[in-house]
């Protein structure tokens, strides 16, 4: 009766192609620090999910896991403070993780598409300090597709986008102050934790492709600005907006406004040789404390 049973089961298993999986992860939340090298570049004081105790990491660790997954995430919190685990719009449990505990989160991982995380205690200070991630939920199939049977990709890019106001946010929190959340003027702009300086040349960042080639790119605003990104080279395809998948034929933008915990996907397709700019449109966003060129910025490059 039960090798019948077991039988049985692996044929399910085997009907739908892939089995749903249990993911466990492991967070630990810490202070540390954040360096935006070139002009105008300096060292923020950050709170950030690292996948080590002692090393939090700006944007925290992008947890990816299948559609139909049971997701465990245990977060060790190593701060003086309470904190939590949030995953926007897919877990409920704002409850606190206390100082020096930790607290283990269970969900099934949903449809297939980009999710941000983040602590949403303390009025968005521990979110603007460091404390916000991605998780990126595949098809069942584990393809290289949007969705089942949604547009396929060759490359994948994950685009974190972030401000932070060292003087009035930072400064004050890291120092024990109250901070006062009415004045919010960001003066550091990041894509995946790096200033453009860096992010122009971050592999991990910048869409490189040869001719044809299909980029799915998930934006994933965890600022406390929406930002409007500029990609220059070839329009793009905007696929899902915070999971609204877009009728086809999907539009072709060259522009996408970004709120504040709103994500989209766009597919971008390398057209021509040469290198271009990808940039937020706003001025101040293109800088680091003022300084131009620097922020939210990375390249687009055919190879
Ligand atoms: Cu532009």
């Amino acid at each position: 009766m039960l090798k019948k049973l077991g039988l049985y089961v692996l044929l399910l298993i085997a009907q739908n192609g892939a089995e749903a999986a249990v993911r466990n992860f492991t967070l630990h939340i810490d202070n540390g620090n954040l360096t935006i090298t070139g002009t105008g570049g300096t060292t923020l004081s950050v709170w950030g999910y690292g996948d080590s105790a002692g090393l939090p990491s700006v944007p925290a660790p992008t947890l990816t896991v299948n559609e139909g997954d049971t997701v465990n995430v245990t977060v060790y919190n190593h701060r003086n403070a309470e904190h939590n685990f949030v995953v926007n719009n897919v877990t409920a449990d704002t409850s606190p993780i206390a100082s020096n505990g930790s607290k283990t989160y269970t969900f099934a991982a949903p449809t297939a598409g980009s999710y941000i995380y983040s602590d949403t205690m303390n009025n968005n200070v521990n979110r603007e300090m460091g404390l916000h991630g991605t998780v990126i939920v595949r098809p069942a199939d584990n393809s290289n597709a949007a969705w089942t049977g949604g547009p396929a990709y060759t490359h994948e890019r994950t685009w974190v986008i972030s401000d932070m106001d060292k003087p009035r946010w930072n400064d004050v929190a890291e120092s024990g102050g109250t901070v006062n959340t009415a004045v919010y003027k960001p003066n550091y702009f990041m894509l995946n934790g790096l200033g453009g300086f860096d992010a122009m040349m971050d592999h991990g960042t910048m869409i490189m492709g040869m001719m044809d080639e299909v980029t799915l790119v998930r934006i994933v605003n965890a600022g406390q600005f929406s930002h409007s990104l500029h990609f220059h080279g070839n329009h793009f395809q905007v696929i899902n907006i915070n999971g609204a998948r877009q009728p086809e034929p999907f539009e072709e933008w060259d522009t996408i406004n970004v709120p504040p915990m709103s994500v989209a996907e766009v597919l971008y397709t390398i057209n021509q040789t040469g290198e271009y700019p990808m940039h937020i449109h706003t001025a101040q966003a293109e800088t680091a404390n003022g300084v131009y060129l620097n922020g939210g910025v990375t390249m687009i490059m055919m190879h």
